[in-house]
């Protein structure tokens, strides 16, 4: 991640995170397992949920701001106000959805052209 300007309230450096793909591609499932170590089988589509983690990274305690943002077109409007604040992407795309995978594709070129952060992309596998 990049260069950890942001300082989260406790003056521990702050990185910022957005989960982006498709509804139902698994990133809520990622972002479960990533904070407490539980796969959930059940599917509520996430409208825009946050968390907050302590990790060490390159031997220094920060903080990861973590935001699911929803997949689903009814949610658009709100997903879409958060990607401005992202300093890392990990764009999440289903190996048995083709048009998961366009989705993203799509979204990194035509829509954040020149956002300078750090963008990772993840097959899942969903369904
Ligand atoms: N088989 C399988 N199922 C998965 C995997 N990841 C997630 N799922 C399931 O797929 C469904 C959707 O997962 P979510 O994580 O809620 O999907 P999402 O991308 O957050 O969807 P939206 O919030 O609508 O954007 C859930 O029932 C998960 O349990 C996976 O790797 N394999
Ligand atoms: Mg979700």
């Amino acid at each position: 991640m990049s260069s950890g300007k942001n300082k989260g309230q406790n003056s521990l450096t702050l990185h910022k995170v957005i989960m982006v793909g498709s509804g139902g591609v698994g990133k809520s499932a990622l972002t479960l397992q990533f904070m407490y170590d539980e796969f959930v089988e059940d599917y509520e589509p996430t409208k825009a949920d946050s968390y907050r983690k302590k990790v060490v990274l390159d031997g220094e305690e920060v903080q990861i701001d973590i935001l699911d943002t929803a997949g689903q077109e009814d949610y658009a409007a709100i997903r879409d106000n958060y990607f401005r604040c992202g300093e890392g992407f990990l764009l999440v795309f289903s190996i048995t959805e083709q048009e998961s995978f366009t989705a993203i594709t799509e979204f990194r070129s035509d829509r954040h052209r020149g956002n300078a952060g750090v963008w990772v992309w993840y097959q899942n596998q969903s369904g």
